[in-house]
């Protein structure tokens, strides 16, 4: 439809980007997480799965992000002011109770009561597959006064504001995405956002079910429900309340139901974020499933007793109820216990988790309930619609676009990588792109940037395992580097541009000292004539998605330098790779198996194992006093230390975090970071062999469409099979190969 709109808006003076950019993002999640959600609702839309998607409509979604003297200011995103692709369905409404008490009724059943009811208000948004006639939904829940009224007396009464004070409670549970968790208030609310969630969708889901007037036992066989993390973990408490309480179903006949319905895909490593909840609060908030909690918790403890005699340690370690003061509610085990299969996002990941955070789980319920499915992105979004021009061109190589839809087909790119055509047309298209960029950059920060540079972006959320703070050592390091050369012995260096953007959680303290680090060292380097246009340091605020398909297709050198053992997966990487952008990267998450497809001589490697982490980290704390390993990384601290990026006690922070602690094993990465920094330079020289790698790096991304994620996800766990929307006019969809 693109080119006829794009026609149809000359005849109005319009260009379609003009049209593009009235819409705003749908900030609806903060990271790879939610992105990664919506390329599997494009891929299971476009391999033709019957799905549904479910989410909050936050009113505001993820904070915009503007960048004032350096520093992170967090501004409300009102994304709906303008959104012309969601269906309000008025006619859907699920009331959710909160708060109230349980009583017994005559026949011994519980029944939770006298609480606070919510409606929950649903908004579709169509999710169309792409070159076929399936469309599946993503259902969108806001939540608004039940009564819709306002207290009429109050009102009357001139009490304005009380009148209306219900109304504007209950609205406050979707107007927020991610509250504050650090405070109780924050906290509460983010529980009621999760069990509102959970309680309209899984209603939605049991009402349609029940259309098909079949008996409980048949639940199974027509629905699977795929956990996104511990967002939703409560949906298997609301599952077996439901059974029990409302179907009358018998408890372990319930929860046999449960235990079937649900799969879980944990998207962590870190233990620190793994999500728990103070039992007074959800004893508050939802009394009836604090119980069930209890009762799943009892069940789960005998069985352990049973398997395990004598094994407190066990007991305590694997109880959903931790023993602290005030007691936690473990989400993730209500998560393993209620689910079926149990994924990680990346063969590391998936492989590690089993040996350290589940490793007791998978001692009880053995190793068959773990596996792994990587996380993969949308070709129709990141390549296709992001980098049109790419597109094509491959697509006149191949012969059709068929490789969107069946990405394998990339890896008869491999054959052109001698065709000095072929090879000049990429090149072209790759200069079009950063030139596209270069304008953006210029016109958001003033600064000028030159093309023929190397483009060296790391673009992600501000987590400390992620290391923007090695990068940008990383560009100190190259700029004390230059200025320490005479201006006649500069001619051989590759000019460089360091780009960074993401935004940092507003609780996250270290990662927004991050930004404000990187935009001061930005600021005195971009303006040192000395240096020109050998380096500059760019941060490209507010980044979201429809920023990261200006920047994805400019990269020539991605940025993934994660701790090794600390990133799940990672998906920007397939990103960058798929636009032809060579990657540096440590050997974690995903990292390792995108190297393994593109091949280790067209990436740039570093840093330690994940095995050899702790050891390094017990050195640490075994030496406290350590010198620092790297000479080099030594006189950048100096550098910033000594004024040479303005008052260094704001910038204290984040080199002190590495001097006291180091958790993130930075100091012992350095050197190896700009050994493979240098090795980058070197191959950026020879253009032609650059050029060949990446071919290469596009030719070996097929494994990681969300296609195959997603056909994965339907054949290991879901058991689903596709199901065309017939049209005679049109070809059917053949599975990838
Ligand atoms: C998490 C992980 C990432 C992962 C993503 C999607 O930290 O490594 O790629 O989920 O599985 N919050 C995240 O981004």
């Amino acid at each position: 439809m693109k080119d006829v709109v794009t026609e149809g808006l000359q005849d109005f003076g319009f260009t379609v980007e003009d049209l593009i950019s009235q819409e705003h993002d749908a900030a609806l999640g903060n990271g790879g997480l939610g992105r990664l959600a919506s390329c599997f609702l494009d891929s299971m839309a476009t391999c033709q799965l019957p799905a549904w998607g479910y989410g909050l409509r936050y009113r505001y979604g993820m904070f915009k992000q503007q960048i004032v003297d350096g520093n992170q200011i967090e501004h409300p995103d009102y994304w709906l002011d303008f959104n012309p692709w969601e269906f309000p369905r008025p006619d859907v409404t699920v009331d959710v109770q909160f708060y109230g008490r349980v009583r017994k009724n005559r026949e011994g059943k519980s029944v939770w009561q006298d609480g606070e009811i919510i409606e929950a208000v649903a908004h579709d948004v169509p999710i169309p597959g792409y070159d076929t006639r399936n469309t599946n939904s993503l259902r969108l829940w806001s939540s608004r006064a039940s009564s819709g009224e306002f207290d009429f007396q109050k009102f009357d009464a001139g009490d304005y504001e009380n009148a209306v004070a219900d109304q504007l409670t209950a609205e406050t549970i979707s107007a927020v995405l991610y509250p504050n968790d650090d405070l109780d208030r924050g906290r509460e609310l983010r529980l009621k956002q999760q069990y509102l969630w959970c309680a309209a969708s899984l209603s939605d889901i049991i009402r349609r079910f029940k259309k098909s007037d079949r008996p409980w036992s048949d639940f199974t066989d027509y629905v699977v429900i795929q956990l996104n993390g511990t967002h939703p973990a409560l949906a298997i408490v609301e599952l077996q309340r439901i059974l029990v309480d409302l179907e009358e179903l018998n408890f372990n006949e319930a929860w046999q139901i449960v235990s079937r319905t649900f799969a879980y895909t944990t998207h962590t490593t870190l233990p620190e974020v793994r999500e728990k909840w103070p039992v007074p609060m959800i004893k508050k908030l939802l009394p009836r499933h604090m119980q069930l909690i209890y009762e799943i918790n009892h069940n789960w403890l005998e069985r352990v007793k049973k398997e395990f005699p004598g094994d407190l340690g066990l007991l305590n370690r694997v109880s959903i109820i931790e023993e602290t003061d005030p007691k936690t509610v473990r989400t993730l085990f209500i998560g393993i216990l209620g689910s079926f299969k149990v994924n990680g996002v990346s063969e590391l990941h998936s492989e590690q988790i089993t040996q350290t955070t589940f490793k007791d789980f998978v001692k009880i319920l053995g190793r068959g309930r773990f596996t792994n499915v990587t996380n993969g992105i949308t070709p129709r979004r990141w390549l296709h619609q992001a980098n049109p021009k790419l597109s094509a061109l491959i697509a006149s190589k191949l012969g059709s676009y068929d490789f969107l839809k069946d990405l394998y087909l990339l890896q008869r790119l491999k054959l052109y990588t001698n065709d000095s055509e072929f090879k000049k047309a990429w090149a072209d298209i790759k200069l079009e792109n950063k030139a596209r960029l270069a304008n953006y950059i210029t016109d958001t920060t003033g600064v000028q940037v030159n093309i023929n540079a190397l483009f060296d972006v790391q673009v992600k959320w501000f987590d400390e395992h992620k290391r923007q703070q090695l990068n940008i050592f990383g560009v100190i390091h190259r700029y004390l580097k230059i200025k320490a050369m005479d201006p006649s012995e500069r001619s051989g260096l590759v000019p460089r541009v360091s780009i960074f953007g993401g935004k940092a959680a507003p609780g996250n303290w270290i990662g927004k000292k991050t930004i404000h680090f990187i935009n001061k060292v930005a600021t005195t380097i971009n303006k040192d004539p000395d240096v020109g246009d050998l380096l500059k340091v760019v941060f490209i605020e507010d980044y979201n998605v429809s920023k990261a398909e200006l920047i994805c297709p400019a990269s020539d050198l991605s940025e993934h330098i994660s701790t090794a053992g600390t990133e799940a997966s990672g998906t920007s990487n397939m990103k960058f790779a798929l636009n032809g952008g060579l990657i540096i990267a440590t050997i974690d998450g995903s990292n390792i198996e995108v190297i393994e497809e593109i091949g280790e001589d067209n990436t740039f490697l570093f840093g330690h194992l994940a095995p050899d982490v702790e050891d390094v980290r017990r050195a640490h704390a075994e030496n406290p006093g350590r010198e620092c390993p790297s000479k080099n990384l030594l006189s950048v601290f100096n550098a910033v230390l000594d004024g040479m990026f303005g008052d260094p006690e704001p910038l204290a922070a984040v080199v002190n975090r590495v001097i006291d602690q180091d958790h993130y094993i930075i100091s012992d990465d350095f050197d190896s970071y700009i050994a493979a920094q240098d090795m980058v330079d070197e191959t950026y020289r020879d253009q032609d062999k650059w050029i060949e790698k990446s071919i290469l790096s596009v030719a070996g991304m097929g494994k990681f469409s969300s296609d195959r994620s997603v056909w994965q996800y339907s054949e290991e766990i879901w058991n689903i099979e596709s199901v065309a929307v017939k049209d005679p006019k049109r070809r059917e969809y053949k599975k990838s190969s």
